[in-house]
């Protein structure tokens, strides 16, 4: 078996890379850039015919997996890399499951478009193309989004649960840090919410994650 991780850790691909480290996956990584021609070669293309990344090819004795969407490729690592024995990152109840499920659908739609909207304002762009009220509406959308996460901390909190759906890290954990973590400059949303910014200090630190932005930091 061989699986490969397309796409550099200074993207989406972060997430699934994430993963791969949470799970003690052995992996090959090709680190291509968003910004490069390499999502669009016909050959890319044939394997994410977006032309984007991250993608993954799984070379699996019953035949080759390629996925694409990078919560898809999570949650497949999750599934077919882990063991549902309560102790990882892979969902062992039906109820965990359905945590992953429903948090993954639910960020990609409720949170991304804003949380990458205050990245770009307040980290990507060059000064003179940030815009504030750009920033403004954006910090607006995420208030509710942001007080449903918080509000569901706190019952988990008086479950006992430090983390999204289980007592551990789970999947749903990585899967919604790595978008709320986009947020992280615009502050007072963290400052407002004092569960929602601990438990993501408490995933952002966690060892698999750290090697993940060391691959960012060496330009892979
Ligand atoms: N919904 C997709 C979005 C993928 C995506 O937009 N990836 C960016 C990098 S983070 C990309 O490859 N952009 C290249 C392009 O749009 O040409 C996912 O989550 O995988």
């Amino acid at each position: 078996m061989s699986l490969t991780i397309y796409g550099t850790s200074a993207s989406r691909a972060s997430r699934p890379l994430w993963a791969a480290h949470e799970l003690g996956v052995t992996y090959q990584h090709e680190p291509i850039h968003y910004k490069d021609a390499g999502v669009k070669t016909p050959d890319f293309l044939a394997l994410n015919p977006n032309g984007r990344i991250p993608a993954l090819r799984d070379a699996r004795p019953d035949g080759e997996v390629i996925v694409w969407e990078s919560m898809a490729c999570v949650l497949y690592l999750a599934r077919l890399y882990g063991q549902p024995d309560g102790q990882g990152i892979t969902p062992s109840t039906p109820a965990e499951e359905a945590d992953a499920l429903r948090w993954a659908f639910w960020v990609v739609t409720a949170v991304e478009k804003e949380a990458l909207s205050v990245l770009f304002q307040r980290m990507v762009l060059p000064a003179e193309q940030r815009n504030a009220e750009v920033l403004a509406v954006a910090v607006q959308r995420l208030q509710a989004p942001m007080s449903i996460l918080e509000q569901h901390l706190q019952q988990q909190q008086t479950k006992g649960c430090a983390y999204v759906a289980a007592t551990r890290f789970t999947v749903a954990d990585l899967i919604l840090a790595s978008v709320v973590a986009w947020a992280k400059p615009a502050t007072a949303l963290f400052e407002q919410r004092p569960l929602l910014a601990a438990w993501l200090e408490n995933c952002l630190a966690r060892p698999a994650q750290q090697t993940v932005r060391a691959l960012a930091r060496q330009g892979r």
